[in-house]
């Protein structure tokens, strides 16, 4: 039986739990920087699934590796060896310049992953009184949503009542030096990490002041502090570099991957560091069903392909330097976009206007052919495929302009 639009999402509405918002369009088709509906509109998809489409949907080389694995095996567990994730882990350590990675699935779950191995790195090596370990975070921080991560949220709609949260977190300021500064010299002997997004996603694409992520590793190193870059987002060439940090020349001591990773195919993610930090695990003491198998590693492996061989990093910064540009010109027009920010390909406008909000910009983006999503009330963000080429770009830039023509105009 054939559903309308209307029919499927009252269905999921039904069945499914009330735990996003969407914008209400029902997609049923993906290919390259587009998606159509399944009354057959096709739109830009400027979200690309919170940046995990960086390689557009159904990347045929992508398809490929998935398909063929498929045809051999899909799931070992760790239990055995499988013949994939040795060839997967060289690759991915030699390309990013770690030693060793460890695979999960989830964002989130590396992110566990992370404080759990920084953690054992401060009770193992630098050697902090057991139960008495400190992760330094970030307030605006968006690390995903399990127990962990969400105690070192401000945001209420993240953690109010999902009480009592983890201790052992201090949380301070992003995008402030004399903070870190100030609970390392405070309490530095006790913490293991420094936990960060080299740009803050959730929060509005918050793009740090220049400096700030050098200067928060030299003060990592200098009290013994593992810094651990969230690269969920940023990673993989969406800011117009392989990995954000780079942007600073910092390596993060752990890094965290995740979405791209896997070409929006399958939840892959991985957390990355050098084996004195890595073997600190011993085995049996992390891991997960999942991680690491092999249909997992044949994707990751062609994902990582796709974003080299393709130059998207370059691609992303060319592109988003345009995106950026025409999106500035329109803040010079209309008064009620008071900030264009971003970086690469991760850009977000705010808006402020007294009687309209984000969400009502985006709907009508949607009606003019691109999807995007509002993050807060004020704020729409514009994260398309990095394959994106200049024609479409030209094209995307044309919908937005018109639509905020709209949106300024009293007829909506
Ligand atoms: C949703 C934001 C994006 C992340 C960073 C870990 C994770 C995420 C830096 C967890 C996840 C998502 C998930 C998404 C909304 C979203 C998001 F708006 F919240 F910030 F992308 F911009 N670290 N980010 O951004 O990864 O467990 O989800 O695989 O659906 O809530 P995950």
């Amino acid at each position: 039986m054939k559903l309308s639009s209307a029919e499927l999402i009252k269905l999921e509405s039904k069945h499914a739990a009330h735990n996003y918002h969407p914008i209400p369009v029902v997609l049923s088709k993906g290919e390259g920087v587009y998606v159509w509906d399944i009354e057959g509109n096709r739109y830009y998809d400027f979200l690309s699934s919170y940046s995990a489409i960086s390689q557009g949907h159904r990347h045929p080389a992508i398809m490929k590796a998935m398909r063929e694995q498929m045809e051999r095996m899909t799931l070992c567990s760790r239990a055995f060896y499988n013949d994939m994730l040795p060839r997967y882990a060289e690759h991915v350590t030699k390309l990013l310049g770690y030693d060793m990675i460890l695979p999960m699935n989830s964002g989130a779950e590396a992110v566990e992953t992370a404080i759990k191995l920084s953690r054992k790195w401060g009770y193992k090596v630098k050697q902090i009184p057991t139960g008495q370990a400190i992760v330094v975070c970030c307030k605006g921080c968006f690390h995903g949503r399990t127990i962990a991560v969400i105690s070192m949220s401000d945001d209420p709609s993240a953690y109010e009542d999902y009480s009592p949260y983890l201790p052992g977190l201090r949380s301070i300021p992003y995008n402030d030096v004399e903070a870190l500064k100030t609970v390392l010299e405070a309490e530095g002997n006790l913490v293991c990490a420094f936990l960060v997004e080299p740009i803050q996603g959730e929060a509005g694409v918050v793009v740090p002041d220049e400096g700030y992520l050098s200067k928060c590793y030299d003060l990592c190193r200098k009290h013994n502090v593992l810094f651990v870059g969230d690269e969920v987002q940023t990673g993989l060439g969406r800011t117009g570099r392989m990995l954000a940090t780079e942007w600073e020349n910092v390596r993060s001591d752990i890094l965290i991957l995740g979405k791209a990773l896997s070409g929006g195919t399958m939840p892959v993610s991985a957390v990355l560091a050098n084996s004195d930090i890595m073997l600190t695990i011993q085995p049996g003491e992390h891991g997960s069903t999942y991680g690491g198998n092999p249909l997992a590693c044949a994707v990751a492996m062609a994902s990582l392909d796709v974003i080299v061989n393709e130059r998207l990093a370059e691609n992303a910064f060319k592109q988003g330097t345009k995106l950026m540009q025409a999106l500035n010109d329109l803040k010079k027009k209309y008064s009620f976009i008071s900030q264009v920010r971003g970086k690469g390909l991760l850009i977000a406008i705010v808006i402020n206007h007294q009687s309209k909000s984000a969400w009502d910009l985006c709907m009508i983006i949607k009606k003019n052919g691109l999807l995007c999503k509002p993050t807060h009330e004020d704020i729409v963000r514009f994260a398309p495929p990095l394959v994106i080429t200049d024609d479409q770009v030209e094209g995307a830039i044309s919908i937005v302009s018109k639509s905020i023509e709209e949106f300024s105009s009293d007829k909506c």
